[in-house]
């Protein structure tokens, strides 16, 4: 039984490896090279986006975090939950659970009746995370589940529960438009009518507050780009020489999108020995690392158009930086 679990993990790593090369060369086959967000995230990336999340300049998470502090009762009353039916809270994503947290306490203060079910594609994240919430809220049923967010919500889907679905953090705006619709549309395919999608976006504001949101004056956010280059160094031996690369944000506040970019310093050769691959770099070339979409309504509505779901409410923090909106199935 244990060989198996064993065999099972190697067998994940050998095909997130085959993945991440694969990923890695399509990438930087393009005439725009372009190296996808979510490789940012491994244990240095992680550590480097708690560090991210407690700047000073970036805003996003502190705000979020203001709307669950100050508002959660308006956030219950605008899912308009009902106190004597059992529901389940879905959270995408989880992470640390820090917003989570000021919901949950008022969900049980007010005597609501429902299981918390954090989704992550992280065990070690979820175990940190139920740990937690069984020593600081022991009265909250958490039941983890680990893997594809998809995946368990299909196997969730066959209960006739009402459902809750929280995709919190501006996680939706890593993703170009279309590939959002499809995402929100997969999602309401795993839904049943009367369910609610709660959304946390970050809001189209000017680019002297957006900027350096992605340039913070520590280096965190340029380190936190940069990793992507060691991460490739380190598990696709390859040798990218990370002081020739220079982090660079840039924003387009009428479309309202920052995207993330490594810059080559200089005309250099890069090979990847996994990929057995020799990638040139111009001078001055560029590598698309991120993009970081922010939303107004009207292009939450576009998006939300070949969707199953309409905006119902909206809740915003005081200087009006961020929003949770309630989407209806
Ligand atoms: C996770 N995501 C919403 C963050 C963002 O703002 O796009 C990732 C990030 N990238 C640089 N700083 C933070």
């Amino acid at each position: 039984m244990k060989e198996t679990v064993v065999l099972n993990k190697k067998e994940s790593q050998k095909s997130t490896l085959e993945q991440f090369k694969k990923e890695v060369n399509d990438g930087l086959n393009e005439s725009l090279k372009t190296l996808p967000s979510k490789f940012f995230y491994d244990k240095k990336g992680d550590a480097l986006f708690v560090e991210i999340m407690h700047l000073p300049e970036y805003y996003v998470t502190r705000s979020e975090h203001e709307i669950f502090k100050d508002k959660s009762a308006s956030i219950i009353k605008a899912l308009a939950l009902d106190q004597d039916t059992y529901f389940e809270l879905i959270e995408l994503g989880a992470g640390d659970g820090m917003k989570t947290k000021e919901l949950l306490q008022e969900l049980s203060r007010e005597n609501y009746k429902f299981d918390y079910i954090p989704v992550d594609i992280s065990q070690n994240a979820l175990e940190k995370l139920e740990k937690d919430l069984n020593q600081k809220m022991p009265h909250i049923a958490v039941k983890t589940k680990q893997g594809d967010y998809f995946e368990v919500l299909e196997s969730l889907k066959e209960n006739q529960h009402p459902k809750v679905i929280l995709f919190l953090g501006s996680n939706i705006g890593n993703m170009p438009d279309d590939v959002a619709e499809v995402f929100i549309a997969n999602l309401s395919e795993n839904l049943n009518f009367g369910d609610k999608f709660f959304l946390g976006v970050d809001l189209i504001k000017p680019a002297a507050i957006v900027l350096p949101a992605y340039n913070d004056s520590k280096g965190v956010t340029a380190a936190f780009n940069l990793n992507l280059l060691e991460r490739i160094n380190r598990e696709l031996d390859a040798d990218f020489e990370i002081e020739n690369f220079k982090h660079q944000p840039e924003y387009d506040e009428k479309q309202g999108i920052a995207t993330s970019f490594l810059v080559s310093t200089k005309e250099q050769d890069v090979f990847i020995k996994k990929i057995n691959k020799i990638f040139h770099f111009a001078k001055g070339e560029k590598i698309l690392t991120e993009i970081s979409r922010k939303y107004n309504d009207k292009i939450l509505d576009k998006i939300l158009k070949k969707t199953a779901f309409v905006i119902k409410d909206r809740i915003t923090d005081r200087k009006k930086y961020f929003a949770n909106y309630v989407l209806e199935h």
